[in-house]
């Protein structure tokens, strides 16, 4: 049988709409009914969208829109749902995870502002992997730049494999200008997130390089690789001859956090290596990960266990627990 409404039907509901919009105060945002155990609900966020409908503003026809800014966070976190069952079931719920729960819909779609959030974050998502790490802070740290055998940055999302490779002239330079088998060789790399080097390397840098030194360890010379995937640590171990190699990269970014920065390292890299040789420190950031101070320590800390094991990866995990 079909039940779907018939055009005058269709036409009575959308002037009906219509009708409440035009009768609503200008500035007031529609907000959920809180239901009688709902947790209260946070100010109402400035509203920062004004919106004309049917053309130019000024008309009969001006309609004002106003939608809170979603990423601020009180409205980030707002439980969206009408009438849960158990309000502080699902307040607890939704606080104990970044992900977006209980944001509530509008009949069968998302809210407007699920939908506004969501696109601000991928915005800041693409923002961070399309961006460039600022040559002033790689100046900073001495950091010289090569690049992989990547020539752009849409080739560097559809070839990892080319991520993983130095170009020629990125060999010729790093051969030229690395001291050679130090113990520590730490490369820095742009990886899926330049916010991420941006943001956490001023903080993790000088704290690895600094217990890296005082733990008694020859350090290689430090460079930046352009358009960096992990596996080009075996590129770079081919030349340089390091007894482990220390990667900083940035993380894929996520809709929650975009700027989170990965410590990846092995022992001996080289033609051959694959990630069950090598260790990895993820998360860092201050927007609710490991901090980056902590992170370089704790790296510091890793770098002597593999040094003292002369293994890592998988091979370390066993040399650990004795089954080697
Ligand atoms: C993408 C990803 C993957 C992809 C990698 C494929 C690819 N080409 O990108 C897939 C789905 C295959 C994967 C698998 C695994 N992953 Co993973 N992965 C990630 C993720 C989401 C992003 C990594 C990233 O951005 N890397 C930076 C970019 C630039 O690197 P890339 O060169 O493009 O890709 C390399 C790395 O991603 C690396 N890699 C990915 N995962 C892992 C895990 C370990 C232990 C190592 C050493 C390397 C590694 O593999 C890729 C190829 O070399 C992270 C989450 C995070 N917060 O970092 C988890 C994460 C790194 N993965 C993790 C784990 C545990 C694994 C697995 C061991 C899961 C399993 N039990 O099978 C496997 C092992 C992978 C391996 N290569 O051997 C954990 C590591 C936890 C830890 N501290 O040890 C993380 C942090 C997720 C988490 N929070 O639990 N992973």
């Amino acid at each position: 049988m079909n039940s779907s409404p018939s055009a005058t039907e269709v036409r009575d509901i959308v002037q009906a709409v219509l009708a409440e919009l035009e009768r609503a105060p200008s500035g007031e945002t529609v907000r959920a009914p809180a239901s009688a155990d709902a947790p209260p609900a946070p100010p109402a966020a400035t509203p920062r969208a004004s919106l004309g409908r049917g053309g130019s503003a000024g008309t009969s026809n001006e309609m004002d829109v106003d939608v809170p800014d979603p990423t601020v966070t009180e409205e980030r976190r707002r439980i969206g749902v009408e009438h849960p069952a158990n309000a502080s079931g699902l307040a607890n719920l939704a606080s104990s995870t970044s992900a977006r729960l209980a944001v509530g819909r509008a009949g069968p779609r998302p809210r407007t502002r699920t939908m506004l959030l969501f696109g601000a974050d991928h915005a800041v998502t693409q923002d961070a992997i399309f961006g460039d790490v600022p040559t002033e802070l790689l100046d900073s740290f001495g950091l010289f730049t090569v690049q992989t055998q990547v020539t752009d940055q849409d080739e560097y999302l559809l070839r990892p494999d080319l991520g993983r490779r130095l170009s020629d002239e990125a060999r010729k330079v790093v051969a030229e200008r690395c001291v050679k088998k130090p113990q520590v060789q730490v490369v820095v790399g742009d990886g899926l997130s330049a916010a991420a080097v941006t943001n956490n390397l001023p903080h993790i840098y000088p704290v690895l390089e600094q217990g890296l030194t005082s733990a008694g360890f020859s350090l290689g010379t430090p460079f930046f690789v352009r358009y960096c995937r992990v596996g080009v640590i075996n590129d770079v171990n081919d030349v340089v001859g390091a007894d482990v190699v220390v990667l900083l990269i940035g993380e894929r970014p996520g809709l929650g956090v975009a700027d989170a920065m990965s410590v990846y390292s092995g022992w001996r890299p080289g033609p051959g290596k694959t990630d069950a040789h090598r260790d990895v420190i993820c998360m860092i950031t201050a927007n609710g990960g490991t901090n980056p101070l902590e992170a370089g320590a704790f790296a510091v800390e890793h770098v002597k266990n593999v040094i003292a094991a002369q293994a890592s990866g998988v091979e370390l995990r066993l040399k650990q627990s004795g089954e080697r």
